[in-house]
């Protein structure tokens, strides 16, 4: 009897000390469940930033500046963080990150960080590939003690994203995306699908032993040069243990508004099951048209698509200040504008006020 009771109260106790702590990140993801019950939270990377015309004013907003409200989710990038900048690699100040991502918290919405880490080996960016970077980086390797000083700097950010009453600010990481794509230094060819995994696994374990209870931990590969399957989609899948959301990026390239959508379906079928079956949130995790040409892409090639799935977010990626070709949502003037208007009136899609009240607290 006392053996037994020993037994339950250890047990009791693994569970409670486990969910104690992740209670932030625990948190976010039964929001999420709830949200995605609602319709699909509309994302923006770097909305309260830069936009079209302007750049690092504080309260502005391209989606706001359309359709009068911020967007549900809001990204950020890490990149540069590990070489000990003040800004990241699009010049945003991680000091107006952190407010920001306050900001959109206390405002009710939701933050996903990505990280565009430079290559640890050669000194140059994320999309320099050379060096074998992942195996040196790994225990064993020579740039690990490196390598750690770099987790170090994005756990110490992350877990310095707090409200003024000490509550952290749970975020959805997204590490090592886009890895079934070969053009970053942990992508495709760049190292072994186990290697991968290890270097996944070797992340979590390392930033949830400092402490980083509020993240919510993000799969996501990018479309695949073939009709998707759960194999491939699968091939750098790091475990159900330390993972809590699976999605994919997919962006559109060319006036194909059908293509796209075949692209959509291709692999939001599969991350449908693969959600089902491990039982994690699905998101599309980034998408966009190049400055979006199309005057009824919005309503006609990505809200239908939106309408099948049962994805929580869809993020479109930056209306970048410094680069006139990428931009990836609405601004004032811009072809999209009125249709966009409509996407917000839809009740499918979700903004900041469409959120605010589930189940914040
Ligand atoms: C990429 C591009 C780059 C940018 C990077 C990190 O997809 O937008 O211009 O530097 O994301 O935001």
């Amino acid at each position: 009897m006392n053996k037994i009771m020993t037994t339950i109260a250890a047990l009791a106790l693994t569970t409670a000390s486990m969910a104690a702590s992740r209670q932030p990140a625990i948190k976010l993801i039964n929001r999420l469940a709830a949200i995605q019950k609602q319709g699909v939270m509309i994302g923006h990377q770097d909305d309260p930033m830069y936009g079209c015309s302007w750049k690092w004013e504080e309260n502005r907003s391209d989606v706001k500046e359309v359709c009068g409200d911020y967007p549900a989710v809001m990204g950020f990038d890490l990149g540069d963080l590990e070489l000990g900048k003040d800004k990241n690699l699009d010049g945003v100040p991680f000091d107006r990150m952190r407010k920001e991502i306050i900001k959109q918290h206390e405002r009710g919405g939701i933050i996903t960080l990505s990280w565009h880490t430079n290559n640890p080996a050669t000194g140059k960016n994320a999309w320099d590939f050379e060096g074998d970077a992942v195996s040196k980086i790994l225990p064993g390797g020579k740039l690990n003690k490196k390598f750690n000083s770099w987790l170090t700097m994005a756990t110490n950010f992350i877990n310095s994203l707090k409200t003024a009453d000490g509550q952290k600010v749970p975020v959805i990481f997204r590490p090592w995306h886009e890895m079934s794509g070969g053009w970053f230094w942990w992508g495709e060819g760049r190292c072994t699908a186990e290697q991968y995994k290890k270097l996944y696994r070797y992340t979590y374990n390392y930033m949830m032993r400092l402490g980083c209870s509020n993240i919510v931990w993000a799969y996501s590969p990018n479309l695949a040069d073939q009709t998707e399957t759960v194999e491939h989609y699968e091939k750098y899948y790091p475990g159900d243990d330390v993972v809590d959301l699976i999605g994919i990026d997919i962006y559109q390239r060319e006036p194909n508004n059908a293509q796209y959508q075949g692209w959509l379906r291709s692999e939001l079928d599969v991350v449908k099951k693969v959600g089902e079956n491990r039982k994690k949130l699905i998101a599309l995790t980034e998408t966009g048209y190049n400055n979006v040409p199309d005057p009824t892409w919005f309503t006609e090639t990505l809200l239908p698509v939106l309408k099948e799935y049962p994805i929580c977010y869809v993020l479109l990626w930056r209306n970048a200040w410094d680069n006139p070709t990428e931009n990836y949502i609405a601004a004032p003037g811009k072809p999209s504008e009125q249709d966009f208007k409509k996407f917000y009136a839809d009740p499918k899609t979700l903004f900041v006020k469409d959120i605010n009240l589930v189940n914040i607290k």
